[in-house]
């Protein structure tokens, strides 16, 4: 092969690849070892908050099945492995002044010491929406400025202090768009406040998604400042934030559509804060005095405060002016082009179709706009219906193989053809698992589990990303060696 075409397929050195999940989303045993409740444990309970009407209490059984899960991880051959530490089994009521649960820490421990025995990265997001219920019965939990950063540091250096000396990767908060508007502003997720009286009796739409935000973000960089002036030094680390934003493109070459899809991308990846040092302008414009100030202390801990950007992405939506979602930057999302054809394949998941040459466009974005490296730490698809067809027709996920294909190739032309920095692909997920507000009828995993009997069934899925990311590595190998 001559040697220009073998260097557009290589990975780079130490490019971590692997699989993702997030402990709500596996664990169950939610009573287990003395675990608190989180958010998510009643609320997912609640009639009418799951498409299924199905919660946690269960989910794919991994807090039990463990060891199976890692031995899994290793047939699949990865590199690195992206889990999320439930807060409430670390500190069952989340408080700095409230009692440390060894057996949570232990299990934790465990599972990262049988990774590295397996020669798997650890790669570890510190929350993944499941907040100590205690804390929001508390203060009101992400509402409550004062209390929330500093509970969240104290809760992020027990982590450095007990983990650090064997996870270098940490990623503070995922997803912090999906926390505050999902959870205060749409109330479709935990805690499910709203204006939106039929949902919720609290809440206020018009406020509380914004300073929630604000909050996740004071309470990230000092986790942040906390690990770079105490931990770093000694254990080595990287730490950043991972959040989730999808391409956008003007619905048609008109100036307000192009200038719209600008404000989706600004209000859904308002990231601008933490890797530029200010706000956009257009969402000081949208927001006016309910944009909350950070003080010149605050912007000088805000700012800077990610050694990398963390990507979560799905899809590209086509963006038309106009409407009043401020959630969407005042925009209108189709996946229906001009010519009325769709964009691209049509997941389960109803905000979701493919389409790779997004995913590449963004990556070239943010590349451009924030000159960090970036961690692809999810990207993934749930296959329309899979929910409801026989297992063998499950496993044939040929909709998601094509998916990893298009990313695949995106991912290679991204770092070979237009100088991108990537520096890991998360693909989401290891499992089907409980899928939030969706319950367990969407399916994003490379691995079928029938709840029933709790038994795994890799996908094609799995076997398409475990054979292109291992022949990519072992070109790299060779050709480094
Ligand atoms: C992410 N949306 O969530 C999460 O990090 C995962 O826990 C989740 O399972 C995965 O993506 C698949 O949904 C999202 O409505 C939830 O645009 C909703 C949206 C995006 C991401």
């Amino acid at each position: 092969m001559p040697s220009t075409e073998l260097q557009q397929q290589l990975l780079p050195k130490g490019f971590l690849w692997g699989f993702a999940t997030a402990s709500f989303q596996i664990e169950g045993s939610t009573g287990a070892d003395g675990r608190g409740k989180s958010i998510w444990d009643d609320f997912s309970n609640t009639p009418g908050k799951t498409l299924d009407g199905k919660g946690g209490d269960v989910a794919t059984d991994s807090y039990r099945l463990w060891k199976e899960d890692i031995q899994l991880l290793k047939s699949y051959g990865v590199k690195a492995y992206r889990f999320s530490l439930a807060w409430s089994r670390i500190i069952p009521l989340g408080g700095r002044n409230d009692p440390v649960n060894e057996l949570g820490i232990k299990f934790y421990s465990d599972f990262i010491d049988e990774l590295i025995a397996n020669d798997i990265v650890p790669f570890v997001t510190l929350y993944h929406w499941d907040l100590p219920q205690a804390l929001h019965d508390r203060y009101g939990g992400w509402l409550n400025k004062d209390e929330i950063v500093q509970d969240y540091e104290n809760y992020a250096r027990l982590c450095f202090t007990r983990f650090g000396d064997r996870v270098k990767h940490w990623l503070t908060l995922n997803e912090p768009w999906c926390i505050a508007v999902l959870g205060y502003g749409r109330g479709i997720f935990a805690p499910g406040r709203s204006s939106d009286r039929t949902r919720s009796s609290e809440g206020d739409s018009a406020t509380e998604p914004w300073l929630v935000a604000h909050h996740e973000m004071l309470a990230h960089a000092h986790a942040v400042k906390a690990y770079r002036e105490d931990f770093k030094a000694l254990q080595g680390g990287q730490i950043g934030i991972t959040l989730n934003g999808d391409w956008s493109m003007p619905y048609d070459d008109s100036p307000e559509n192009v200038a719209a899809a600008q404000h989706a991308r600004d209000v859904a990846i308002g990231t601008d804060p933490i890797y530029l040092g200010s706000y956009p302008e257009f969402m000081k414009e949208m927001l006016g005095d309910r944009l909350p100030e950070y003080s010149p202390e605050e912007w000088a801990i805000v700012h800077g405060s990610s050694d990398f950007y963390g990507m979560n992405t799905y899809t590209t939506n086509m963006i038309k002016a106009g409407g009043e979602d401020e959630f969407q930057g005042k925009t209108m999302y189709t996946f229906t082009r001009p010519d009325g054809t769709q964009l691209g394949t049509q997941a389960h998941s109803p905000w979701l179709q493919t389409y790779p040459e997004g995913f590449r466009a963004l990556l070239n974005y943010l590349w451009k706009r924030y000159q960090k490296p970036i961690f692809v730490t999810e990207n993934g698809f749930s296959v329309k219906d899979e929910g409801s067809m026989p297992l063998e027709q499950a496993l044939q996920d040929t909709d998601r193989v094509e998916y990893y294909q298009g990313a695949t190739q995106s991912i290679l032309a991204a770092i070979h053809e237009d100088g991108v920095d990537i520096r890991s692909y998360f693909a989401w997920s290891l499992l089907d698992n409980f899928e939030w507000a969706e319950g367990y009828t969407t399916r994003f995993g490379v691995t079928y589990v029938d709840y029933e009997t709790q038994t795994r069934y890799p996908k094609a899925s799995q076997k398409f990303v475990t054979s292109v990311r291992a022949s990519l590595s072992a070109l790299s190998l060779q050709r480094s060696s």
